[in-house]
């Protein structure tokens, strides 16, 4: 079989021998009745982590964000959120689908938002409004460039939102990256938010399975419409082993796709036609523009393919690259060699 390079996502990673293995052993029960002992090891494990009361294993990031959201809030109600952001973008409508909610977009710093931002946002009382009830925000930001919510931000925002009576969810995603890259525990990151929702299926490598967390009352109101959404899962001690064997032996590895990263940022500033700021990528997320150079980002995309790299193009002139799990450091060199053979160094 050809070995692609494949940098499109970190969800592309295959589990591991060991995590195969974890799978194959799990004890199971019906998740339902709530009986599965794995996964309510898990859910312990991760809201332990997040220093929550409670959390709740869900089979995506969007249901776990779609589900965050519609506990929070009531059809009419408004979310602010970040334009580029996850659930507004990527989640198939679903916050207008499934909760009735509108979103308030403002536009973000690679995805950060200030505080000063979300007070000119909030809606006056007077019932000509919607009423503003929810904040999102995301750590690290996926179409920022894997950019970390500076923490002190996020206490500002929760700070503010707090004595109004709003309320703060944390798409983490990719929370385990934000904490090994600045050495911030997960809980210092979540106890600025209300609820947080974090995957095992990205950096850390699970084949399926996120998680929501917050108060134990939030979290009977997410296992409530869980179900309603169809999310009710049987013997899925089988998948929450892969996640917490990914906790136990894939968050400190991340460390290594971070370095590949800036490696891969490095190289890419002295190509052909290649706009790219190295010192923004902070994370395992790499973003760049050919717009100055001879070719459109999928006619790029194609001739990687061509030379087994895979990479994802975003409308006509951006790419993301995501390091992870499944490539090393000479993968990295490998694909560093394909993009010199396409594009050339920089005179
Ligand atoms: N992101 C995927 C795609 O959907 C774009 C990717 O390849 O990056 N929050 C964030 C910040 C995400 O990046 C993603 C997935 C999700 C939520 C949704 O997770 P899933 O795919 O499990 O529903």
């Amino acid at each position: 079989m050809k070995k692609w390079i494949d940098l499109r996502s970190d969800t592309v990673t295959r589990p591991t021998l060991g995590m195969r293995k974890a799978i194959a052993e799990a004890e199971v029960g019906d998740d339902v009745f709530g009986e599965d002992p794995t996964v309510n090891i898990l859910q312990e494990r991760v809201a332990g982590m997040l220093g929550k009361e409670a959390a709740l294993f869900v089979p995506s990031g969007t249901m776990a964000n779609q589900l965050a959201i519609k506990s929070h809030t009531q059809p009419g109600d408004e979310v602010i959120i970040e334009s580029t952001s996850h659930p507004y973008n990527f989640e198939g409508g679903a916050g207008a689908a499934l909760s009735g909610i509108q979103f308030h977009c403002l536009k973000g710093l690679r995805g950060i938002l200030d505080v000063s931002q979300i007070e000119e946002a909030i809606r006056p009382d007077d019932h000509h409004f919607p009423v503003t009830r929810l904040i999102c925000l995301e750590n690290t930001h996926n179409r920022g460039g894997g950019t970390i919510y500076p923490i002190q931000k996020m206490e500002a925002i929760y700070r503010f939102a707090k004595p109004k009576g709003l309320l703060v969810h944390l798409d983490g995603a990719r929370l385990w990256n934000a904490s090994v890259a600045t050495g911030i525990g997960l809980h210092q990151y979540a106890q600025w938010a209300d609820s947080v929702s974090v995957c095992l299926s990205k950096g850390l490598g699970a084949p399926i399975g996120s998680l929501v967390a917050g108060s134990k009352a939030f979290i009977d109101r997410v296992h409530r419409f869980r179900k309603m959404f169809g999310g009710g899962m049987r013997q899925v001690g089988i998948l929450a082993a892969a996640g917490l064997y990914a906790i136990e032996h894939h968050i400190e590895r991340i460390k290594e796709d971070h370095q590949n990263a800036k490696r891969l940022a490095l190289g890419l500033s002295e190509m052909e036609g290649v706009s790219i700021e190295p010192q923004h990528v902070e994370t395992n997320i790499i973003i760049f523009d050919v717009s100055q150079g001879g070719m459109t980002a999928s006619q790029l995309a194609e001739k990687m393919r061509e030379k087994g790299i895979l990479i994802h193009a975003f409308g006509k002139a951006q790419i993301r690259l995501v390091t992870h799990l499944d490539v090393n450091e000479e993968d990295i060199e490998t694909a560093l060699k394909a993009f010199n053979e396409v594009l050339g160094k920089r005179q």
